[in-house]
């Protein structure tokens, strides 16, 4: 079969641009324009070794290195009869629009989707975009695979667990897969399909280049209330995830790794074998991971520096205790300060994210947040405004009436609509405070001052010119901002 898989193209990145752009840039006489960070996704990359081991035909299409049209004029090229997409919640509107244009050009073609949408989202996926035939819920290697070898038999697939499928008028589930529990066993994604050296992340993505990224666990075992994940965790070890580097270093002369397990620092055991690992081998890589500000010491990150991390990303949320402990975020302002001292003392980049819109939170709240970030040695901030995700605590306590919102706009999961407001806030506030925070954040001059030092193309120049400038013109938006596909 001719399988392609293809990641949906540029809609969340696009929509962040546009967000930019409608700022009017003092430096736009040097048509100075955003770049479209893209990074290959883990995903399908790893669906591929499954059906490549079976002798299908299969093509990675980056569908975010494309406008839908030439995304569409790609795919009349290369006449897939089997597309597969990954889908987010966030994705899930602009998404379900181009698959059905897709599936309405190319009617033959089998679409199947997975990912954490169809995952939580299950049958209704299917009612709400007919341009779907399949879903495989839960991890999909092996499902892939048996739906494949189903669907190219022409055997039957109702044998096959973990698909929801369209039969007659209705809409059936198959039994849920179990998880694969030694994530050793699975064959490495299919980084061949996309070469690292296609990809330029943002400046705060990598160190150096090539860049590639690495799963090094799948689950988390915290009840953030914002946020879904596997709490059923599961590991790689050391020297698994040291083989997939090596062969990346040795066959994509790849010099950077971001790591993208939710908190890379669950096992202070395994960062320290992780860290051998790389030291023995030589391996001239430098990485980034995510990790929790409770799951620090000065130890651990001791180590990790010595074998080339050099950034970590914190999600630190609030500065404000009370909305941590909301957040049920099992972290204290006291934690945040020491990981964020120690890993910049060390010499390492410290990322944070923040969120606006907690229950209960004030605007007054807000404002003490940015001060807090600003107060801390980071590298980076993020700010968002909280978005309840289908899974999530936050999403079920409104549901069911447990939490009282100025303002929820139901299942709008496009992080730009503002969809849910507390009570006691205003989307205007919340607005303005991402604003507000962006623009404190980063027009510090020791800041500033601190970029210029790191920089390290022309690239990176055009992007901090860039971001700088918007920053520093932010206006307070009231006019919402609606997605463009529909
Ligand atoms: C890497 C990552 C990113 C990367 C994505 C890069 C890329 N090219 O994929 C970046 C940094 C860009 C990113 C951005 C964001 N992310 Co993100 N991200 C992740 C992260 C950490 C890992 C995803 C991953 O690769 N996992 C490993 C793979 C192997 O697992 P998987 O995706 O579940 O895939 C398996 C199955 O789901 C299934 N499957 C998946 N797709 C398909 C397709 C087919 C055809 C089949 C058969 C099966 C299948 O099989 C796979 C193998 O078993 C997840 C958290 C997590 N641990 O999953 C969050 C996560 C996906 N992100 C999330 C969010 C909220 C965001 C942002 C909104 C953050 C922000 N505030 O800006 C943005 C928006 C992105 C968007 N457009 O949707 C949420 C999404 C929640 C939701 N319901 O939508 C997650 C789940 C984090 C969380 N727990 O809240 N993210
Ligand atoms: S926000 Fe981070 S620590 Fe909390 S549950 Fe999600 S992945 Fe885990």
């Amino acid at each position: 079969m001719k399988i392609v898989l293809l990641t949906m193209p540029a809609t969340w990145e696009q929509d962040q641009h546009d967000f930019m752009n409608q700022r009017i840039s003092p430096f736009r006489w040097l048509r100075i324009k955003p770049l479209v960070n893209v990074v290959p996704s883990p995903s399908l990359l790893y669906l591929a070794p499954f059906v490549i081991a079976d002798g299908h035909d299969v093509v990675y299409l980056e569908g975010l290195f494309h406008s839908f049209e030439r995304a569409r004029a790609r795919l009349r090229e290369l006449k897939p009869e089997l597309m597969g997409v990954t889908i987010t919640s966030v994705d899930w509107e602009n998404s379900r629009w181009m698959l059905n244009e897709l599936k309405r050009e190319f009617p033959d073609t089998v679409f199947v989707a997975g990912g954490i949408h169809p995952t939580l989202w299950g049958e209704r996926c299917l009612e709400e975009c007919a341009g779907l035939d399949f879903l495989v819920y839960g991890e999909g290697e092996h499902t892939f695979r048996e739906l494949v070898q189903a669907l190219s038999r022409g055997t039957s697939i109702e044998g096959v667990q973990g698909i929801i499928y369209r039969k007659g008028a209705g809409v059936r589930r198959t039994p849920p897969r179990p998880v694969v529990e030694d994530i050793d066993t699975l064959p490495f994604p299919a980084h061949h399909l996309a070469p690292a050296s296609d990809y330029l992340p943002s400046p705060t993505f990598y160190n150096r280049l090539p860049h590639a990224n690495i799963i090094g666990a799948r689950g988390c075992p915290y009840e953030c209330i914002f946020c879904h994940t596997d709490r059923h965790t599961r590991m790689r070890s050391a020297g698994n995830i040291a083989d997939e580097i090596q062969w990346l270093v040795e066959n994509q002369g790849v010099r950077d790794i971001a790591f993208w397990d939710d908190t890379f620092t669950l096992s202070e055991k395994r960062v320290d074998a992780f860290c051998d690992e790389i030291e023995k081998r030589g391996l001239d890589v430098d990485w980034a991971v995510n990790a929790r500000v409770d799951r620090v010491t000065e130890g651990m990150l001791r180590r990790m520096k010595k074998a080339g991390c050099w950034r970590i990303l914190f999600g630190i949320e609030s500065g404000v205790q009370k909305n941590l402990d909301t957040l049920k975020k099992r972290t204290t302002l006291d934690q945040i300060r020491m990981a964020v001292s120690a890993t910049s003392a060390l010499g390492m980049e410290a990322y944070g994210t923040f969120m606006f819109g907690i229950p209960g939170e004030t605007f007054e709240e807000g404002l003490a947040t940015i001060d807090f970030a600003c107060s801390l040695d980071l590298d980076y901030a993020v700010f968002v405004n909280l978005t309840p995700l289908p899974g999530s605590e936050v999403y079920n306590d409104l549901l069911a009436g447990k939490i009282k919102p100025s303002k929820f706009t139901r299942d709008r999961f496009n992080f730009k609509n503002v969809s849910f407001v507390p009570e006691g806030m205003t989307e205007d506030q919340i607005r303005f405070l991402i604003q507000e925070g962006h623009r404190r954040f980063y027009m510090r001059p020791r800041l500033v001052w601190k970029k210029i030092r790191r920089m390290r193309s022309l690239l990176d120049l055009k992007k901090y010119i860039n971001g700088f400038s918007l920053i520093a013109t932010a206006r307070y938006m009231k006019r919402p901002l609606e997605p463009q596909l529909h």
